[in-house]
């Protein structure tokens, strides 16, 4: 198939909010500096349902979404050396080319390489799709396009990975998990004995209470409006939960008030400004960090009194929770393989590409934390 444009099955979102189709697409060879991916596993994020909704100003239709997948390498376009047909990969929405301006400050894992592309659901080479449907092109997502049986993706967006990973697994650690994780580790930095609090007990505000366990807090108080996460966000670490449902003055007051002045360091995993607003204002006086996770609505703005930052509050937000892409979803995979971090534990669902509208559905009943559908 090297060289050769491929014909395969994607799910197509033509419109937002329309039901995903899946069709047979063209797939054109990866040009200079592309990796073409046969993706066999993809979850579906929050993420994804946002940009279906149509609440992405980046949002472009028709187009493939998903960005949380593993698979195979297929062909390499001119140039590519860092991966080779078999190789077994991740693809990054987030890339890494550890030569532009962003990856050289050490103060970011932003790369600054393919994101005007990626932005515009093209390659850089041309500024054209490689994606297409009886000649008509179809958009790229994010940079990855998961929900295809074959990607084209720029090779600073390819983590090669441990050949022993199961896939099916280690999928998840294209997105959720690492943001969660690394939003404790990198952006936060949680010191032990510290006061956590997570709103939203989806994947990613469940992998924050994982990291945040790890890091040594005391309390990891959970914040969710669905009561049947308490039960499912013990195991990953939370110690306390909150519904705000039940109570009557603001969360952000009800968190003061049972931390003795604030939470030393909160974490917004919904997409909800005014959730964003009480995340930061239940942090301790002096020094709460509060870190935006969550991906609001087109639109939709953050405020707050300056008085909250005058006083020494921090307001942060994190893409990919600061990991380096390609640095590190390798050594993550290794530490699912050592059995330091968990993975197994947040899929709850097992679904085929063909089943995609019905995994779409599944994120917004509780009981699901990430659906893996099999390519
Ligand atoms: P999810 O839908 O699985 O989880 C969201 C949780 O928030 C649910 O448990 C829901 O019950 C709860 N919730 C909703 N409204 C609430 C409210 N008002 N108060 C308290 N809880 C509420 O989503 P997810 O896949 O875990 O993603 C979470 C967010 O993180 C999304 O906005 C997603 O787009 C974003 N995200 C950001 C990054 C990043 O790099 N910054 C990466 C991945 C996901
Ligand atoms: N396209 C949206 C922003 C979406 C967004 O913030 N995406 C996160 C990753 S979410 C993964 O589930 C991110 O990494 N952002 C940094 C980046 O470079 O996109 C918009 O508002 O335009
Ligand atoms: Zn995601």
């Amino acid at each position: 198939t090297q060289g050769q444009v491929i014909t395969c099955k994607a799910a197509v979102a033509w419109e937002p909010n329309k039901p995903l189709v899946i069709e047979d697409v063209q797939v054109a060879p990866p040009q200079a500096g592309e990796v073409r991916i046969k993706v066999l596993y993809t979850a579906l994020c929050h993420t994804d349902a946002y940009t279906w909704g149509g609440k992405d100003p980046e949002g472009l239709f028709p187009c493939i979404l998903g960005h949380e997948a593993a698979g195979i390498v297929e062909s390499v376009g001119e140039g590519v050396t860092e991966v080779q047909p078999g190789d077994h990969v991740i693809p990054c929405y987030q890339a890494e080319c550890r030569e532009c301006k962003f990856c050289k400050s050490g103060k970011t894992n932003l790369c600054g390489k393919v994101r005007a592309a990626t932005g515009v659901g093209v390659m850089m080479n041309d500024r054209k799709s490689r994606f297409s449907f009886n000649g008509k092109p179809i958009y790229h997502f994010m940079g990855t396009s998961t929900f295809s049986q074959y990607t084209v993706v720029h090779d600073v967006s390819v983590a090669k990975i441990d050949p022993q990973a199961p896939l099916e697994k280690v999928c998840l650690l294209g997105c959720g998990v690492p943001t969660g994780l690394g939003a404790v580790w990198n952006t936060a930095k949680v010191e032990p004995g510290s006061i956590v609090a997570i709103f939203g007990l989806g994947t990613v505000g469940l992998a924050v209470a994982e990291g945040a366990k790890a890091a040594g807090a005391s309390r990891v108080i959970g914040i969710d409006i669905d009561n049947k996460k308490f039960d499912i966000a013990k195991n990953f670490g939370v110690t306390e939960f909150v519904n705000p449902k039940d109570h009557e003055k603001p969360i952000q007051q009800v968190l003061v008030d049972i931390t003795d002045g604030g939470v030393d360091y909160s974490f917004e995993c919904i997409g909800n400004v005014s959730v964003m607003r009480a995340a930061l204002e239940c942090c301790h006086k002096g020094w709460g960090t509060s870190v935006i996770v969550g991906v609001a609505a087109s639109g939709q703005e953050i405020s707050t009194r300056p008085f909250q930052l005058v006083t020494g509050r921090v307001w942060k937000g994190t893409a990919f929770g600061g990991f380096k892409s390609r640095s590190q979803v390798p050594w993550l995979v290794d530490k699912y393989l050592k059995k330091e971090i968990k993975v197994d534990e947040y899929i709850t669902h097992n679904l085929t590409l063909g089943e995609i509208n019905e995994a779409f559905h599944l994120m917004h009943e509780g009981g699901c934390l990430r659906c893996v559908l099999s390519l």
